[in-house]
């Protein structure tokens, strides 16, 4: 853990958390003051899966562990310090598997509506993407209409949910030498659905008591989630809302409107936003705004919701996931708008200092002290109005303590897997041959992913600003999603004009392509576009055979959820270093740490690091670039030579 020393490096966010004390209003900022961490629970150590503990078998940081102290931490049943721990890590990568996975089936399911003309307010917009689908898929396509081969599309997928026996069906996307890796090791997954719940048995009391075994299982189910439930869901998402291409918008709390009716949305699956972004454009709407004394609607985005409208709409984001009830503290807020995922129960409390309605729209994610309307789908656009209409009727209802703070920054994202494809090759020769061949000529010297969430044991945006300005002053290009980009966002480094930040090499890139040194490929499911990315860089040739071989890392640096911790695994189980900030939920384990650590590497090629310190996971994460280029002997192309092709071909051999 950290001593911050402030409580965040932006701007908007401490004017905020000063209204809140001046309201009398407590935060998020001020709970985590409060409640400090259970070292025991930190550290992975506690065991709470049946009633004869639960059993807290701590390390005692006072002196060495011998083997005989080691001997003697074990729960009732008997326990180790390692089963306890890998049954924690496996249990929070289920979590996290069980909620990308539940997101890609609901998109399924309304896929499937749309497909069969059952939900109006939806289409399928990326016809492109439906039909390369259809051939990845061997649905047949012919003259058949959209709606039919989508059907038989949203069929082959849903299966993915409750497949028994076999593999999903993206893992044949990826590298061949990664399928055989998977095979090998006897990770491939099978179902999603399947994965979930063998974890959830394996980690029951008196099953799986061999902590190399259950990270086994932990590396099946993640697997399902980066090549299953998250990519199922970007997929459909993209055919059905748009596959994003990039744009112009803003970022941060400045975003609000003081005379607009506010309305932000919040969560996750983008379902409900895509028609809200539509329906308050709605002149019908706007006029009822302006009888209600407003100068017009305000629909701003926060947290992944944020990042799915913002890719596909423009639409503005109020900030990442610690400025959720900052958004309230405003006082300017009308409706806030929720479905599922990273919703705090603070909300509501906050809520009420104000008057912001909390409204909940999810069967699945109730919340006390807030209006529950279910969004059905299939009646979406009179559901959405319905919503939106209450929203409106709050503005006469505003407290005269109104405060937003004017910070806002501009921001371009929509970096999907295409668009880069597309912005780098052009649309002629659409590849990834030039990001490769910068990478072998060393001006740019590997690629990033840098994700996640925010975390109140540490400053906030602190570390994925300072991390990722680091890395890119040493020409690595970073990809970001979640809020980890919106941090970065905010801090301006999504503009073309960050290339003054960025390294020599990296900039001439940059400048040449148009692009910012930091892309923004959306929200947390949208990972696996980076997993996408990865897989391209190896098929066009040149960087090895195996995303184990790429020049890449990557970071979680303020993660907090368990989705975080399937999306880390995932990358280690694609062959992929990847080091986590804050916290690290092993440590009460040595021998399991260790195997995180180091041991992984020799079966699936990929790596778990922990590092607290931006500087020092820059470092730590250039220092394995630079060992992948040494393995690929372009080491010393980083001299900044100038190749032709013949000295080009040289390289590759
Ligand atoms: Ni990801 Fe998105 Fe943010 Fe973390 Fe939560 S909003 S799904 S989990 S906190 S990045």
């Amino acid at each position: 853990m950290t001593d911050k020393k402030i409580q965040s490096v932006d701007q908007a966010t401490l004017e905020m958390i000063e209204k809140s004390h001046q309201d009398g209003c407590s935060t998020v900022f001020d709970r985590a003051e409060n409640m400090k961490p259970c070292p025991i629970g930190a550290e992975g150590s506690c065991c709470k899966n049946c009633a004869m503990g639960p059993c807290r078998v701590p390390i005692n940081k006072s002196k060495e562990e011998t083997p005989e102290d080691h001997n003697k931490r074990k729960g009732v049943c008997g326990a180790t310090a390692e089963t306890i721990s890998a049954r924690n890590f496996a249990r929070m990568v289920a979590a996290g598997t069980a909620a990308h996975g539940d997101h890609g089936r609901r998109v399924t399911e309304l896929f499937m509506a749309v497909a069969e003309g059952k939900a109006p307010g939806y289409s399928i917009k990326d016809e492109q993407k439906l039909l390369q689908l259809a051939l990845e898929l061997g649905v047949k396509v012919g003259d058949r209409p959209n709606n039919e081969i989508a059907k038989d599309i949203a069929e082959i997928l849903q299966k993915d949910f409750s497949r028994q026996e076999g593999e999903l069906n993206f893992i044949k996307r990826a590298p061949l030498k990664r399928q055989a890796v998977w095979r090998q090791n006897g990770v491939t997954p099978r179902g999603i659905d399947r994965e979930v719940v063998e974890t959830m048995h394996h980690t029951h009391m008196g099953v799986d008591q061999d902590y190399q075994n259950l990270i086994k299982q932990a590396t099946r189910t993640a697997l399902a989630d980066g090549w299953g439930g998250s990519m199922i869901g970007t997929e459909l998402q993209d055919v059905m809302f748009g596959t994003p291409s990039p744009v112009l918008s803003q970022i941060n709390l400045g975003v609000l409107k003081e005379e607009d009716v506010n309305i932000i949305i919040h969560g996750h699956e983008p379902a409900l936003a895509e028609i809200l972004a539509v329906v308050s454009q709605d002149p019908v709407m706007i006029e009822y705004a302006k009888s209600k004394g407003a100068k017009g609607i305000n629909l701003v985005g926060m947290c992944c919701t944020a990042n799915e409208i913002l890719m596909r709409h423009g639409i503005p984001i109020g900030g990442n996931f610690l400025q959720q009830e900052l958004a309230i503290v405003t006082g300017a807020v009308e409706a806030m708008i929720v479905d599922v995922q990273c919703i705090m129960q603070g909300l509501t409390d906050v809520a009420q200092c104000y008057h912001t309605k909390i409204i909940t729209t999810d069967e699945r994610a109730h919340i006390t002290g807030s209006t529950f309307i279910h969004f059905d789908e299939l009646n979406a656009i009179e559901i959405s109005k319905e919503i939106l209409k209450m929203a409106i009727d709050n503005f006469p209802n505003r407290h005269k303590n109104v405060r937003i703070p004017q910070v806002k920054t501009d921001m371009i994202a929509g970096f999907s897997h295409e668009t880069i494809t597309y912005l780098l090759g052009g649309l002629f020769r659409a590849s990834y041959r030039p990001l490769n061949d910068n990478i072998i000529n060393g001006r740019i010297r590997g690629v990033a992913g840098v994700v996640g969430c925010n975390n109140p044991r540490v400053t906030h945006d602190d570390v994925h600003v300072t991390l990722v300005k680091e890395l890119i002053k040493n020409d690595v290009l970073v990809l970001q999603t979640g809020c980890s980009a919106m941090a970065t966002a905010k801090a301006g480094l999504m503009l073309p004009e960050a290339s003054k930040f960025a390294g020599e090499g990296l900039a001439s890139v940059c400048e040449t392509v148009g692009i910012p040194p930091v892309l923004h490929l959306g929200a947390c499911v949208d990972n696996c576009r980076i997993l996408t990315a990865a897989t391209a860089m190896v098929k066009e040739g040149g960087l090895g055979d195996d995303i184990s071989d790429l020049p890449v890392a990557g970071c979680a640096p303020e993660w907090m959820s368990e989705k975080a911790v399937a999306i880390g695994h995932y990358f280690v189980a694609s062959g992929v270093y990847t080091i986590f900030g804050v916290t690290w939920p092993t440590v009460g384990s040595k021998e399991l740490t260790d195997y995180l650590f180091k041991g992984l590497e020799q079966s699936l090629g990929g790596k778990w690091d922990f590092e607290i310190d931006p500087y020092k996971m820059a470092q730590k994460m250039i220092a394995h670039i630079d060992l992948k280029r040494k393995a690929l002997g372009i080491d010393k192309s980083r001299e900044r030579v100038l190749y032709d092709m013949a000295m080009r071909r040289d390289l590759e051999k």
